[in-house]
């Protein structure tokens, strides 16, 4: 691997490339293949591709007991999965969601003419401020919809007492918390219920997928009806309902990472260790903790770029994707910055200071089993070069270059 020694030896002033194929952030985490192909030979021989198949049955199955809850509805992806809490929850009008978060938290809501209202986050956690909640409810106000960004749990109780004392249903995007706990509960336990995507990004995958959780069976039931067009049995739709279902090809991927599970937190774990004395060590750079009390997924590694370190946030993702790390810059600009909510509401950044400083500063870093141990030292390198520089001789670099 190329010696990193100086701004000379970084891509973005003439060098090759530290790394010769992009390291990506969010490359599948992949369970047994053999297991896989022998799920899809048997799909194969029973012809049942969808529609609740056996593998799906099982699938729900298992994944309500790894979560800790009753009722788990798989759904094709967590987009939908969201659209449809949402919907059997009766939400309507304005619900409270952070603005740092993947846009299809907003959407999901925005898509049912229901108004995503953004509430500010808290600047060490990235989470909902439960004060700054408070502050966004009006009579229009039906729910708030938190999200356990980073699959660090955000503070449920508070949130549960705000939604008690105005009679808001709160429910959860656990979309980056698959396995995690919160206070040492299980993160599917807390609101109405919790949404998982398993995007082939995210710590456990189905390819596409995505999956309700609750405790409550109504709202399963409820769910179910609405995931397959309301049908109850054939020839007898009972509800208004889309189509939600999780294929078995999806459900066959899900068991066999549901097997990988233990593997998946260990290299995670073992990268964010390492990135975290290497990054930590730079003056200026702080990498998020997961609580080790907790159960973390380590899924995200997430570096805050603070003032002290010399060059801009922008300019080393920049650096450090000329070098094919393919850095990103999660969850910039905020939802409210782009479209419609822009045009929706254009001050309302004016209430949202935590979420651009946080948005500002972060920067996510390719991690999992396709990640080793000498790639993470490089990729600190380019970090200490970077770190090395006094701005001034970084951007005379960048002239005397670009
Ligand atoms: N709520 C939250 C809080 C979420 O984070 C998400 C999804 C949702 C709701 C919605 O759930 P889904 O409807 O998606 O199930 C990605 C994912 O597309 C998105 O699912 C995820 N959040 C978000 C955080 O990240 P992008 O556009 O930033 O990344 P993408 O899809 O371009 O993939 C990133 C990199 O991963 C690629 O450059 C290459 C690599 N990759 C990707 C795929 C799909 C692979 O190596 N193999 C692959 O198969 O959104």
């Amino acid at each position: 691997m190329k010696q990193l020694k100086s701004l000379h030896d970084l891509a973005l002033f003439g060098a090759s490339p530290a790394f010769a194929e992009p390291l990506h952030v969010g490359r599948p985490n992949l369970g047994s293949r053999e297991a896989f192909l022998a799920y899809a030979n048997a799909i194969f021989d029973r012809r049942w591709l969808s529609n609740n198949g056996p593998l799906v049955q099982e699938f729900e199955r298992r994944l309500a007991e790894f979560l800790g809850v009753t009722h788990c509805v798989a759904m094709c992806n967590g987009t939908i999965a969201l659209e449809i809490a949402i919907r059997a929850l009766e939400l309507k009008g304005e619900v409270i969601v952070p603005s740092y978060t993947f846009i299809a938290t907003a959407h999901a809501l925005q898509w049912q003419e229901i108004t995503p209202v953004f509430a500010d986050i808290d600047l060490q956690t990235h989470n909902l401020d439960p004060e700054a909640v408070r502050r966004m409810i009006t009579p229009r106000t039906t729910g708030i919809l938190g999200v356990h960004l980073w699959g660090r749990g955000c503070p449920v109780i508070e949130l549960q007492a705000v939604a008690e004392e105005h009679e808001l249903k709160l429910l959860f995007d656990a979309s980056h918390a698959f396995g995690c706990t919160h206070d040492g509960v299980p993160i599917g336990a807390f609101g109405e219920c919790a949404v998982f995507s398993f995007h082939a990004t995210k710590f456990f995958n189905t390819f596409e997928g995505g999956a309700v959780i609750t405790d409550n069976e109504d709202l399963a039931v409820k769910m179910r009806l609405m995931k397959n067009f309301g049908f109850s049995g054939y020839d007898n739709v009972i509800y208004p309902g889309t189509n939600g279902k999780m294929t078995e090809m999806a459900a066959a991927m899900g068991l066999v990472n549901l097997d990988a599970v233990d593997e998946f937190v260990a290299v995670n774990r073992r990268n964010h260790v390492l990135y975290s004395q290497r990054l930590n060590a730079i003056e200026g750079l702080s990498v998020l903790a997961y609580d080790d009390c907790e159960q973390n997924n380590y899924q995200y590694v997430v570096v805050e770029v603070g003032e002290a370190f010399p060059v801009s946030r922008d300019e080393i993702v920049h650096a450090l994707q000329a070098e094919n790390v393919l850095a990103r810059r999660y969850f910039w600009p905020g939802c409210h910055n782009m479209l419609p909510y822009r045009a929706f509401y254009p001050h309302v950044g004016l209430l949202l200071p935590n979420t651009a400083t946080v948005a500002d500063r972060v920067i996510v870093l390719p991690t999992g089993a396709t990640v080793d141990e000498s790639q993470i030292e490089t990729i600190a390198d380019i970090f200490n070069i970077l770190s090395y520089s006094k701005k001034v001789g970084y951007q005379e670099c960048c002239r005397e270059f670009l």
